[in-house]
């Protein structure tokens, strides 16, 4: 039986929740400040980098800094989505069912993502990818590499 993780998934409704607490003036959409804000809330050291690419990922082409609740709604979602596939080929790749990718069964993945990659690339994605050098890849490590 597949297990099953006990953590609830958040609702629309949290999500809804959230942006509605992290819009501190309360003006309908996140500026930077509040977005960081957010994150620091979250006990996250995300680096000024990465916010800058979260935000614009949320902000949108049309990139006017301010992330209203119908983009920020949309960027979940689009969020929720790569990370059921991310998921998927997790699964899909951990061959021996041990919850996680080793060397071999991590070098297969990025080999079915298509890309021309050299060995030595090969070696160095998976070498990024695991966080905490134990020479397994576990799903937040891949979540994590592939978020990049
Ligand atoms: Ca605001
Ligand atoms: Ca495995
Ligand atoms: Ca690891």
């Amino acid at each position: 039986m597949a297990k099953k993780t006990t953590a609830r998934k958040a609702t629309k409704k949290d999500w809804e929740r959230l942006f509605k607490s992290a819009d501190k003036d309360g003006n309908g959409t996140l500026d930077m400040d509040e977005l960081r804000e957010l994150f620091k809330r979250g006990g996250s050291h995300t680096p000024e980098s990465q916010l800058q690419e979260i935000f614009k990922f949320f902000d949108g082409p049309a990139g006017d800094l301010k992330i209203t609740r119908k983009e920020f709604m949309q960027g979940i979602e689009k969020m929720n989505q790569f990370q059921r596939k991310v998921e998927g080929l997790f699964k899909k790749f951990d061959a021996d069912n041990s919850g996680y990718l080793d060397r071999k069964e991590m070098k297969n993945l990025i080999l079915s993502t298509g890309h021309n990659f050299t060995p030595k690339e090969i070696e160095d994605m998976i070498d990024r990818a695991d966080a905490n050098k134990d020479g397994q890849i576990s799903l937040d490590e891949l979540r994590y590499a592939v978020s990049l």
